[in-house]
């Protein structure tokens, strides 16, 4: 009988997922979660056939240099700045992402941590939580927040997720701009009642302005201290997309200063660190990287990057024809070789 093929897991997973991977594979899957090195991802790495791996595992040039076996990297995310996908595609190696199974849940969250933002949320709980409330005279007045429809909402990023949070802005009678590198085709900006503006125009117009851009070296501090300086001082910014997009020293100080109204964030400049600035303001509601962290989305993921490493390898019902790969050139460099 010849030898399973050897997968890497970098995180813990959902047993099931694990148990299907296991069917095909020699599975090493982690049980604690960490951060890995990149030594030890490099020698993790030159061991196995393919890899799940996480948007910590940072896979470049460095951690690749002298593999020859590695096949495959899924990875547990549909962003996927953490890989070199230049420098996978000249190794031969496939890479995946999850798209598509987290743009419902996303979009979600999007809105969770606008209104909650709005409507001061994490602060008058904090501020019950701490047992303020009987004795307080709580006024008619008090934790008045800002509403949310039939205000203007601004989406910088409209792919999949920046769409699914302009569909649900037709519940809150909301003005929907967008600002991104291609129009949207006629449909589907019908379908989400969004206009089309410049980066400026959008900057200036939103009450709401949620970022869903992906993470490129172009879009690092595309919002910082000149962007929120020209934004309302009744806005509130939503960051779901990646630390790092945002200047977080720039707008906290927007926060403190009273130029921006609030902001909600998922993702942070160097996380898991929080810049202490945001930490210490009561107009912003943080999250720690859950946007997609529903039940069925987080199963959905792991369960669509198994598929991916399942179907590379060769096996299961669509063996050669992984679902979602970001270099299908590699596949295709695959067949002609075994041709
Ligand atoms: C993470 C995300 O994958 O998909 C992405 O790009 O940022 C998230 O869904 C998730 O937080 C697991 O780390």
């Amino acid at each position: 009988m010849t030898a399973k093929p050897k997968v890497w897991v970098s995180r813990p997973l959902f047993p099931d997922v694990l148990a299907r991977l296991a069917e095909y594979f020699d599975v090493d899957a982690e049980a604690v979660e960490r951060r890995h090195t990149a030594d030890e991802l490099k020698n993790k790495l030159a061991g196995v056939d393919a890899a799940l791996v996480g948007l910590a595992d940072r896979i470049d040039a460095t951690v690749l240099e002298g593999n020859t076996r590695l096949k495959m990297v899924a990875n547990l995310g549909v962003g996927f700045n953490n890989l070199d996908l230049d420098t996978l595609t000249r190794h031969g190696i496939l890479a995946s992402n999850t798209p598509d199974v987290l743009t419902e849940s996303v979009a979600d969250f999007a809105w969770a941590l606008m209104l909650a933002a709005a409507r001061r949320v994490g602060a008058s709980e904090r501020w019950l939580r701490a047992g303020h409330w009987p004795g307080s005279n709580q006024r008619f007045d008090d934790w008045l927040g800002l509403d949310v429809h039939g205000r203007t909402l601004g989406i910088l990023g409209m792919g999949r997720i920046g769409q699914g949070i302009a569909r649900r802005a037709a519940g809150f009678d909301m003005n929907v701009l967008y600002h991104n590198r291609s129009r949207l085709p006629e449909m589907l900006e019908r379908e989400c009642k969004a206009t089309l503006v410049g980066k400026d125009e959008l900057l200036r117009r939103a009450d709401f302005l949620v970022l869903v851009l992906p993470f490129t070296p172009e879009n690092h501090h595309a919002i910082g201290a000149p962007e929120l300086a020209r934004m309302k001082r009744s806005a509130v910014l939503v960051n779901i997309a990646r630390g790092g997009i945002v200047d977080d020293a720039a707008l906290a100080a927007a926060l403190r200063e009273g130029t921006l109204a609030a902001a909600g964030l998922d993702v942070f400049e160097g996380e898991p660190q929080v810049h202490p600035d945001l930490l210490a303001l009561d107009n912003v509601v943080l999250s720690p990287h859950i946007a997609s962290a529903s039940e069925e989305t987080r199963r959905a993921m792991a369960n669509l990057a198994a598929d991916n490493v399942i179907a590379a390898l060769g096996f299961g019902e669509a063996a050669g024809n992984p679902p979602t790969p970001l270099n299908p050139a590699v596949l295709a460099r695959w067949s002609a070789h075994k041709a």
